[in-house]
């Protein structure tokens, strides 16, 4: 199908709560919502680069660059057949993965809704639903974390996972062991320790977690190797792996024994599932990350943690966990087994609400031909 028609809008949202990490506290989240029109349907994408370069280098004005001035000239008036099409116009470009994997989306999207499929069947997913947990942010303090960690067991969650930083590491994960025993519970750094410093996070390895999520810098698979080699706790690497190339290399020399799968992070949902399918064949255990995202991304996300390898619960919370509104329909909700059903009609299988969709919007740009 020829792409004839491309959409840009900059959207922010509200969330429920801020949310706090080791790289800053977001209130509202912004992102860039993409729309491709081709063979008379419409494919809709997010790409989640948000308002400052804290998690990745990208923020939702260089993706707009990246995005207006290279990615949609390169698609734009092509005849798209598949996936591979878009890939290889990009490949002469660098980096950048979160506008590229924005682009993608909206292409999957549309070429699901081309053979009346859900994204999830077109990916190879096995799951109707999927185990999900919830990511907490750090809290003003360790009682109000305590506080915070019940509501969302109370609302059903089974899996916590608590962010960390130099400071707030061994007291918060004490005292959330403490008064929930049994509870799945991990931790995530977003790369907030050097090596030298990681005497807290070898402290860590007594409270029983699922895993330690990306303690050093995004950069260095060598020294978490080293981390890995001195924890019974498995590490799992997020920003660090940004293509299956890196997954193996991590792999190969045991810097983490299970990954975090973000497709925006890698460039796309083709490069996760690549992704996916080493882990699977190294018996490596796989999750589904997330970045606040809209109804959008977070039905993108479900399609590929349908996959068979997506054994652990992923960071893709209900709809009401991040937003009083979503821009797209119908929200979705937790069943009581903490897992969120994937959508099942075709393509990402939501629907935009483009009222909605206005009133966030920030800024819009159109690609006609
Ligand atoms: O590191 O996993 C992360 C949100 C924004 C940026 C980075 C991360 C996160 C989360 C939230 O942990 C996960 C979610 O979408 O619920
Ligand atoms: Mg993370």
């Amino acid at each position: 199908m020829k792409i004839d028609f491309i959409e840009l809008r900059h959207i922010r949202m509200r969330l429920v709560a801020p949310f706090e990490t080791s790289f800053g506290v977001e209130l509202d989240r912004d992102c860039i919502i993409l729309m491709l029109r081709g063979g008379g349907l419409i494919g809709w994408g997010e790409c989640v680069a948000g308002m400052s370069p804290g998690y990745s280098y990208e923020t939702t004005m260089t993706a707009w660059h990246v995005l207006t001035d290279f990615f949609v000239p390169a698609i734009l008036g092509s005849e798209i057949v598949e996936i591979e099409d878009l890939r290889d116009r990009l490949r002469v470009f660098k980096g950048h993965p979160l506008a590229r994997a924005g682009l993608e989306m909206a292409l999957w999207d549309l070429l699901a809704q081309a053979a009346g499929k859900p994204l999830a069947t077109i990916l190879g997913g096995v799951r109707e639903a999927v185990p999900v947990g919830v990511s907490v942010g750090i809290q003003k303090d360790v009682d109000l974390l305590v506080e915070t960690v019940g509501q969302f067991i109370a609302e059903g969650y089974d899996r916590i996972k608590i962010k960390i930083k130099p400071g707030r590491d061994v007291g918060d994960v004490r005292a959330v062991r403490e008064t929930f025993p049994e509870l799945k519970l991990q931790v995530d750094a977003n790369s907030a320790y050097s090596i030298e410093d990681a005497v807290s996070i070898e402290a860590l390895d007594d409270f029983d977690l699922l895993l330690i999520e990306q303690p050093l810098a995004e950069d260095d698979l060598i020294d978490h190797s080293k981390l890995q080699a001195r924890l019974k706790t498995p590490i799992c690497l997020d920003e660090s792996i940004l293509s299956v190339r890196h997954a193996r290399q991590a792999l190969e020399i045991d810097a983490c024994r299970i990954i975090n799968i973000k497709p925006a992070r890698v460039g796309g949902l083709s490069e996760a599932r690549s992704i996916h399918n080493l882990c699977l064949e190294s018996n490596i255990p796989v999750w589904c990350g997330g970045m606040l995202e809209t109804g959008i991304g977070r039905a993108s996300n479900l399609a590929i943690a349908s996959l068979p390898g997506f054994i652990l619960p992923g960071d893709i919370s209900a709809t009401d966990r991040y937003y009083v509104e979503d821009i797209a329909d119908p929200p979705f909700v937790l069943n009581p087994d903490s897992t969120i059903d994937v959508p099942s009609r075709p393509g990402l299988g939501v629907e935009v609400l483009n009222d909605k969709l206005d009133r966030v919007t920030l800024r819009r740009e159109v690609f006609g031909l």
